[in-house]
């Protein structure tokens, strides 16, 4: 039986992931105004990504007898001034998420609650990777660098990685 302290943060944590896949999908709308279809393609799937994070709580709260709440989101920002901008704030919300999920981590073992911490054990290495992935765009984006032609540069690296992140994906 779940605890109603690791089920309210656990359901805290559906809301972080429900809103990190808006504010993707707000930063894919942005990158598809300005024209950076790669990028654009590599939210899209990021945020469809972390919609798949959110449910996967919702099915586990289910699944341990617990309560799943849909969570309200409050809305993305719209708006941003560069595309290096846009990849540093997704960065500081992955450190943000990495973070929550170590509190819950350190919650569950408080609790006494193995099952859980067994489930998060997944979100452990998720988060690595993510990270991992986000540094290796924002080193490549400094190594582009902001001359004449970068936007299409940038774009052009986004896309790559996006094709290698959906054949790895479909490897596994
Ligand atoms: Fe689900 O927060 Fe990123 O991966």
């Amino acid at each position: 039986m779940i605890s109603d302290k690791m089920q309210a943060a656990l359901n805290k944590q559906i809301e972080l992931e429900g809103y990190a896949s808006f504010y993707y999908l707000s930063m894919a709308s942005w990158c598809d105004n300005e024209g950076l279809e790669g990028c654009a393609k590599f939210f899209h799937r990021q945020s469809a990504e972390e919609n798949m994070h959110m449910l996967k709580i919702f099915h586990y709260l289910s699944e341990i007898g617990g309560i799943a709440i849909a969570p309200g989101i409050a809305q993305p920002p719209s708006n941003f001034e560069s595309i290096q901008t846009v990849f540093k704030l997704v960065y500081a919300h992955e450190q943000k998420v990495t973070a929550s999920i170590n509190d819950l981590v350190r919650l569950a073992y408080e609790e006494k609650d193995y099952t859980t911490q067994n489930f998060l054990e997944w979100y452990i290495a998720e988060q690595r990777e993510e990270e991992a992935l986000i540094r290796m765009i924002l080193d490549k984006i400094k190594l582009i660098g902001t001359g004449g032609m970068s936007l299409y540069y940038i774009d052009k690296e986004i896309e790559i990685i996006n094709t290698a992140q959906i054949a790895a994906e479909s490897a596994e």
